[in-house]
């Protein structure tokens, strides 16, 4: 029951209970005024009544005693007859005369003449000059000859005096008892009661009906409101634990669940498992058919897990394209089982958008939950490590958590390496070197490519090969290429000469930085701030990272072209390698992978790639670079093969910027020596 209503059933029984009290006041103040009312209306009735039989009381009293036996007596015959004459037209119904001692000397029924009344508290109040009044209901009553049954009667005691002036002064000559009927009045009285009563019980009835309607009205508010509390109550506890793309557990829950397992294993000596799943290429679905389409992947998916996972597992998705099972009371064999199951449903689900199917890969890391797990931090570092094992395999793979594992360890290095490169871009330790790149035809066309160092704690150069894997891998490659773009762009503004005497600078961008539509952004604002010619200004990005990030690398290329910047295509050859790709992006420049390079004297199948590639890029209206180029022997076959450009220790190795720049000043002074 609702508030509302109790307060209104308390609301009743008060208006009840005041009802009733009222009519209680109301009767007894109505009955009061009758009797004061039905008083005096005695009192003036006797006053007359006495005048008229005054001799006659008066001769009774003053015989006294003598009247002992009245039957028979004349006076009182004669009494009775006068009075029951004088009042038959009143409401008088019965006459009683006593005298000043209390004893009855006459009464209309006449067995009661002869009473002692000297104690009757009406008698002696009507000694003192008080009239006393009573209203009394006799079922049945005597009244001169006749019998009345059911009336209600008011008895007044009323003291008679010789001088009427002297009343309430001395003691009275008779004292008179008068009893008149009011059964009238009172039913009357009883009557209006009963409409008081019927009328104030309907308005209250009207008056609750209408309250109980509101009430109803307000309970129904009242619960509407509080079921819609509790739903949304019931709402944010579920979003609280719960993702909102896929509506499975999220990270949060997945860490109480895994807390919850730790302790378990620790005091009932139990096994648990871990499995950590990490799709495969998932940037592929939402780089060709967008991030609506990703999502959706990604739902479709928790339905193929839920499927495979029993009741009591908590399946949950743990951020991105990673998903975690916390599976109770299963050994490691019996987790390797349903994370194989997994693997296979997975494979088999082919997800379809627009047109496309895409079949998924997903990568897995197992770990043990047992008396031996440390911490929930230290549980999910080692199924992330697994999980990177597995990739690293190849991916689409299992791999149980083994602490001994060498790759681990290569893992332990590179968060090292995380650690030392966010170091070195906060205290700016890092440089650039260049690399000439140079035409093996007649042009004269030189430039040089912008290349990445580190400068250590103690001043050493640290090659790229140390870190870029580990900012490769932990998503640090983009802040590498802010500093790089900002770097190159001033040292370009700063050396306007340099810059003028070769035909451009190469900057190297990784696929990260193309997703990013702040950087693009950024570095045309940055091109038109330093205001120098953007044609000298060139971007290489690597084939992978533009064929996996096609739609953003074609609109970043695009955007920059059009301010007038050149584009390169790294290392082609070497990755997924489609030349049906390369119709898609726009670029200016093919690098030819130095894999196939460097070999080309000796390996005539690295010769015909090479010639394929050179072809192909000409077609396509390309202009070709060489990489890896480390002999004369290799400088010729290249321009026999109508290479336009080549790049390697045999043209020149790379240097720090400024010594290119003092190499270049130099050799300008010797042509300008040589020319005076
Ligand atoms: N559609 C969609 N994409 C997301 C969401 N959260 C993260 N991603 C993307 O998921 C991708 C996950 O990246 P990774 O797992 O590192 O890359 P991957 O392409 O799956 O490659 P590997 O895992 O290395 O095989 C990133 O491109 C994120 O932008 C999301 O809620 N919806
Ligand atoms: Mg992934």
């Amino acid at each position: 029951m609702f508030r509302s209503n109790r307060y209104l059933i308390i609301a009743s029984l008060i208006g009840i209970v005041s009802v009733v009290c009222l009519m209680i006041l109301y009767r007894q103040i109505a009955l009061t005024a009758m009797v004061d009312h039905e008083t005096r209306s005695n009192e003036a009735i006797t006053e007359l009544l006495s005048k008229a039989v005054r001799p006659a009381y008066l001769e009774l009293i003053a015989r006294g005693a003598a009247v002992a036996s009245p039957d028979g007596e004349p006076a009182i015959a004669r009494l009775h007859d006068e009075i029951e004459h004088l009042t038959r037209k009143s409401r008088l119904l019965k006459v009683k005369i006593y005298n000043p001692e209390g004893t009855t000397i006459f009464s209309s029924e006449v067995s009661q003449i002869g009473e002692d009344k000297s104690d009757n508290e009406g008698f002696l109040c009507a000694l003192e000059g008080h009239t006393m009044s009573n209203i009394t209901f006799r079922d049945e009553f005597d009244a001169f000859e006749k019998k009345f049954s059911n009336v209600n009667v008011v008895s007044s005691y009323i003291g008679i005096y010789a001088d009427s002036t002297a009343a309430g002064g001395g003691k009275p000559e008779a004292v008179f008892e008068v009893y008149s009927d009011v059964t009238d009045l009172y039913r009357q009285m009883q009557h209006t009661q009963w409409l008081i009563v019927i009328g104030v019980l309907g308005s209250t009835a009207i008056f609750y009906l209408l309250l109980l309607t509101n009430a109803r009205r307000l309970d129904r508010i009242e619960a509407a409101r509080l079921e819609e509390a509790q739903r949304n109550e019931a709402q944010m506890r579920f979003q609280a634990s719960h993702d909102a793309l896929t509506g499975l557990h999220n990270r949060h829950e997945f860490e109480r669940g895994a807390e919850r397992l730790i302790e378990t294993a620790v005091q009932e000596s139990g096994e648990h498992a871990l499995c950590f799943m990490d799709l495969d290429q998932f940037k592929v679905v939402n780089d060709t058919c967008g991030h609506i389409a990703g999502d959706e992947l990604l739902r479709q998916l928790s339905v193929v897990l839920q499927d495979a996972v029993r009741t009591n597992d908590t399946l949950a998705r743990l951020g991105g394209d990673e998903f975690g099972i916390l599976m109770e009371h299963c050994s490691l064999r019996q987790a390797h089982r349903t994370a194989t199951q997994i693997q296979r449903n997975i494979q088999e689900f082919q997800f379809s958008w627009e047109g496309e199917t895409f079949q998924i890969g997903v990568s897995i890391g197992l770990v043990a939950i047992d008396q031996t797990t440390a911490s929930v931090t230290e549980l999910l570092k080692h199924a992330d490590a697994a999980c990177y094992i597995a990739k690293d395999m190849g991916r689409n793979q299992i791999q149980v958590y083994n602490p001994d594992d060498t790759i681990l360890e290569r893992r332990h290095g590179e968060m090292q390496w995380v650690a030392r490169i966010n170091q070195a871009l906060e205290k700016n330790r890092f440089t650039l070197y260049a690399q000439a790149i140079e035409p093996l035809g007649n042009s004269v066309d030189m430039h040089y490519e912008l290349l990445l160092r580190m400068i250590d704690e103690d001043g050493e150069v640290i090659p790229p090969i140390k870190f870029l894997p580990a900012a490769e891998r932990y998503d640090l490659m983009h802040k590498l290429d802010v500093w790089v773009v900002e770097r190159a762009l001033s040292l370009m503004a700063a050396n306007p000469d340099f810059i003028n005497q070769i035909n451009f600078i190469s900057i190297n961008l990784s696929g990260q930085s193309l997703t990013h539509s702040k950087f693009l952004n950024s570095v045309i604002t940055r091109i038109e701030q330093l205001d120098f010619e953007p044609e000298k200004l060139c971007f290489e990005i690597t084939e992978t990272a533009a064929i996996s990030n096609l739609r953003a690398a074609t609109d970043f290329i695009n955007r920059l072209k059009n301010l007038g910047c050149h584009f390169a295509l790294d290392d082609f050859g070497s990755g997924l390698s489609s030349f049906g790709y390369l119709k898609n992006l726009p670029v200016d420049y093919l690098k030819i992978d130095g894999v196939f390079v460097k070999d080309v004297a000796e390996d005539p199948i690295d010769h015909a790639m090479v010639k394929s590639i050179n072809d192909i890029g000409h077609v396509m209206g390309m202009k070709t670079i060489a990489e890896f180029v480390e002999n004369d022997a290799i400088r010729g076959i290249l321009r026999d093969l109508s290479v336009d450009y080549a790049q390697g220790y045999e043209i020149g190795k790379p240097m720090p910027f400024e010594d290119v720049l003092e190499l270049e000043e130099t050799r300008n002074r010797l042509d300008l020596a040589s020319g005076d």
